[in-house]
């Protein structure tokens, strides 16, 4: 374009362009040219552009005129462009539309595996343990009567473990006065699955050996303790049944679950059905600070699980008292017989390492696939 007549030279530009742009877009097959060609005429170096940076150049009485066709032509540049634009994006989806409907060519959907909860493989195992010593397994309910949860196992009225704000009560039995109305139900949650030591001697004749596995409730809440949680109770009525044959039990327990040389602690403690009653801990898997070498020693210093002490109390046992026999209708001067109630969740934190039983339950999977 040269200066010598400006009006002449924008009007050829402006017409050059008028006549190439419908035919120049419509000829694009795909966005990416499209965008191309458009940026052809009304990009940073685009042809409209370059005639717009003549405006001010052009002669004042024409000005306004050819500066009115300048911007009509890129109007119309804009129209063609999103109408060509939309004509595409149509075409691509009717194609995809009409074409076969299974890409074989797209890369597979991996399915995930699902397993069984660790808990759930715990409970599994140790089934195996008791089942494999002769016991048979039994189930019973988590809202349990206050009778079979409590009174039938010789617990005195004012136990601690009975009181309103250790227990979830279902229905408490007390009147609008707040006076226990021996007409009404009184349930629990139950608190052990010693309910079923009751539930079993009454529906069984001895010699009996029976395990329960189930869920329990109580009002606890740290990293050893949850208000949900799983215990198993194990139990065997004969005659001539000894201490001795509770602990071997055990042992074997201790050996199958967590290999030989596990230690395996008995210190005396009292249960309301049991006599002599007895709490069982068994060796820190955490911290393994029952090794006794150095590094042993400075991991149980630092151990959340086993509070330090290099061993974790896993269960409650006992030889049975008479006074359960008596309410089960069993002759407690013919038989006798020992009782254990576990912490389920307690095996399953010392068999795979886990610090707090609260990631038991948060059914987090970046977790629970690491068991
Ligand atoms: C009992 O529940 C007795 N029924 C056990 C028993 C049965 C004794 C038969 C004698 C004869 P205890 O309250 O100690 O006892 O609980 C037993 C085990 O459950 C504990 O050793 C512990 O491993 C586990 N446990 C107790 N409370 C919780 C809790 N809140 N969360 C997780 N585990 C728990």
């Amino acid at each position: 374009m040269t200066v010598d007549d400006p009006v002449q030279q924008f009007e050829a530009g402006l017409a050059k362009l008028e006549a190439t742009y419908p035919q120049a877009l419509e000829a694009c097959s795909d966005e990416q040219s499209l965008r191309a060609a458009n940026a052809r005429f009304v990009g940073p170096q685009g042809e409209l552009t370059a005639l717009l940076k003549w405006m001010p150049k052009l002669p004042g009485d024409r000005r306004k005129e050819l500066g009115q066709r300048a911007n009509a032509a890129k109007g119309g540049i804009e129209r063609a462009f999103a109408a060509k634009l939309a004509g595409l994006a149509a075409a691509e989806r009717e194609a995809e539309l009409s074409g076969p409907s299974v890409d074989v060519s797209l890369p597979g959907r991996h399915a995930r595996a699902g397993r069984l909860h660790p808990m759930t493989r715990v409970v599994h195992e140790l089934i195996d343990v008791f089942t494999s010593l002769g016991f048979d397994v039994a189930e019973g309910p988590e809202v349990e009567l206050y009778e079979y949860n409590f009174d039938k196992l010789g617990f005195p009225p004012d136990h601690p473990a009975t009181d309103m704000q250790d227990s979830f009560f279902v229905e408490t039995g007390l009147n609008a006065a707040g006076v226990l109305d021996p007409a009404k139900a009184r349930t629990v949650l139950r608190t052990h699955t010693s309910n079923m030591q009751v539930r079993e001697m009454l529906a069984r004749k001895p010699p009996m050996a029976v395990i329960a596995p189930g869920q329990v409730y109580r009002r606890d809440d740290d990293v050893t303790h949850s208000p949900m949680f799983f215990q198993i109770e194990g139990f065997l009525v004969d005659e001539n049944v000894s201490f001795a044959n509770l602990r071997g039990v055990l042992a074997r327990f201790a050996e199958r679950m967590f290999g030989e040389g596990t230690p395996v602690r008995l210190r005396p403690s009292y249960f309301p059905f049991v006599e002599p009653g007895a709490e069982v801990d068994i060796g820190c898997m955490i911290c393994r600070g029952w090794r006794g070498d150095a590094e042993a020693r400075a991991r149980q210093s630092q151990c959340r699980v086993c509070k330090t002490t290099g061993f974790v109390e896993v269960l409650g046992c006992g030889m049975i008292h008479p006074v359960v026999f008596q309410h089960a209708g069993i002759d407690p001067e013919k038989y006798t017989g020992f009782a254990f109630g576990m912490g389920i969740d307690r095996i399953a934190m010392l068999r795979y390492g886990v610090t707090d039983i609260r990631l038991l339950y948060e059914n987090d999977v970046r977790f629970l696939e690491q068991l």
